[in-house]
């Protein structure tokens, strides 16, 4: 027998190798002596950050899957995955910022780019001197992108792109724009481009007063007729199943990201209830409060497990995107229930931003609907079990 650990249960970290720990402890490193410091200011005045891009670049947290020749840290998505957790323990928005980078712009420019296009921008990503953005949901297109109206145009060897994007996080100060559109040249089927800030007839404003992940900047990308050359397609996907593949990628980090917001909020639960006392004792001593911590216990542990088993077949080359979806869809969701039980165990205090646990909450309002809404993920596992697509 082994003494249980309450912040461990299942000793997540024996199963981990020694390469994926201290991935795992910079991350951890980074989170808590960069992050930490900064967030709840950042949440409370809607702060701008592309400084933390090659903060985060320094610290090797951007690209952990890109082999090192592109400046990438070539580790396993075991250690993707654990650095999604330690980013988000401390804030969903800046785990956001660090997910859209690696899996939504390095991913598809590494699987899908010309040799030119990875030369020419996966250092610049990985080092965190290019911030990119990920254009695919469009203000008529969420949940259904291929119902998208952004379209490329033939212009002699090149293109012409036109077309509206929202919802997107970065934008507003990103060098590289990831945009998926419909392309005439090719029979109207869904092609990646790659734009650059200052192409003419581009802008990207920002959307203000957002009231969750107010740490991530988000915006628009608006699209008047950007001529782009030859070079600027990715020519090695073709359809939706393009931005479908990187959705896979970040979709897993946030089954783990979601379960660090999780953890954050299951210990700041048990501790006040240590240190609070009521009707002569502390919360903790109550049954309701420990049944509290028990049920977060047991969904941090399974879904960290769940996350684990997927992170290692995504390794061995044998995931279906039905497995990203249970984990996603169920990690989130049970994040979500923890960070709001965690808020209403702190009482009145559970309100104020120095708890931190009802800025989780917030933040996890988004995580639960970007990537796949919370129902779309149960649509994607329904036609996964009975064979009928029920979107
Ligand atoms: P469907 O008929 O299902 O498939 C069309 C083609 O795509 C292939 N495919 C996939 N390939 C790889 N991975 C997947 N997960 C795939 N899912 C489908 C499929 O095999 C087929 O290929 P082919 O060769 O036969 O053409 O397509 P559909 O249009 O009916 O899709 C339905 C649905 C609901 C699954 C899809 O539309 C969906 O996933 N909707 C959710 C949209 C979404 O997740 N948007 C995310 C936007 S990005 C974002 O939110 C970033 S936030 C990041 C942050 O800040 O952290
Ligand atoms: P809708 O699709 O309109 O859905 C509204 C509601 O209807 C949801 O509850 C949904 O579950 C439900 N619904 C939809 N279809 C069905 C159906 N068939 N059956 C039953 N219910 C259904 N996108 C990007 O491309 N890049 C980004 O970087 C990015 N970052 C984001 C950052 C933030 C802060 C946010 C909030 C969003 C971001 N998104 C990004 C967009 C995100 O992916 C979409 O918001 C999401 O896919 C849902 O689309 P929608 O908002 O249009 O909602």
């Amino acid at each position: 027998m082994v003494p249980f650990d309450w912040a461990d249960p299942f000793n997540l970290d024996d199963q981990l190798s020694e390469e994926e720990r201290m991935v795992r402890d910079a991350a951890k490193g980074f989170a808590q002596g960069t992050l930490q410091p900064r967030v709840i200011a950042a949440f409370a005045d809607e702060i701008d950050a592309p400084e933390l891009f090659p903060l985060m670049g320094e610290a090797g947290l951007l690209g952990v899957t890109i082999p090192e020749e592109f400046g990438g840290a070539g580790a396993s998505y075991v250690a993707y995955g654990l650095v999604a957790r330690e980013i988000e323990r401390v804030d969903s928005g800046y785990r956001s910022m660090a997910s859209v980078q690696s899996s939504l712009v390095m991913y598809p420019i590494h699987a899908y780019g010309s040799d030119e296009q990875r030369a020419k921008y996966l250092p610049g990503l990985a080092s965190g001197k290019l911030i990119g953005c990920f254009g695919l949901t469009e203000p008529d297109a969420g949940s259904d992108p291929a119902g998208m109206r952004t379209v490329a145009k033939q212009d002699g060897d090149g293109y012409r792109l036109s077309g509206s994007k929202t919802w997107i996080s970065n934008s507003p100060f990103a060098d590289v724009f990831v945009v998926w559109a419909k392309s005439e040249a090719h029979g109207g089927k869904v092609r990646g481009f790659v734009l650059e800030k200052g192409m003419a007839g581009l802008s990207a404003p920002k959307i203000e007063g957002k009231l969750s992940l107010r740490a991530s900047t988000t915006g628009m990308i608006m699209m008047d007729d950007v001529k782009l050359g030859a070079d600027a397609l990715l020519p090695n996907v073709e359809g939706i199943k393009g931005p479908f593949g990187c959705l896979n990628r970040a979709r897993y980090g946030i089954s783990w990201g979601s379960m660090g917001a999780a953890e954050f909020c299951y210990a700041a639960a048990r501790q006040y209830g240590l240190d609070r006392k009521q009707f002569g004792k502390p919360l903790a001593a109550t049954q309701l409060f420990q049944k509290k911590l028990a049920d977060m216990a047991t969904e941090i542990s399974l879904g960290l497990q769940a996350s684990l088993r997927v992170g290692r077949l995504m390794d061995e080359h044998r995931f279906a995107p039905e497995m990203i979806s249970v984990v996603k869809r169920n990690n989130v969701g049970k994040a979500l229930e923890i960070a709001r039980a965690a808020r209403d165990m702190h009482g009145g205090n559970g309100i104020s931003e120095e708890y931190q646990v009802i800025r989780h909450m917030l933040n996890l309002e988004t995580v639960n609907t970007y990537e796949g809404t919370h129902d779309v993920h149960a649509l994607i596992l329904g036609r996964g079990i009975t064979g009928i697509p029920a979107f």
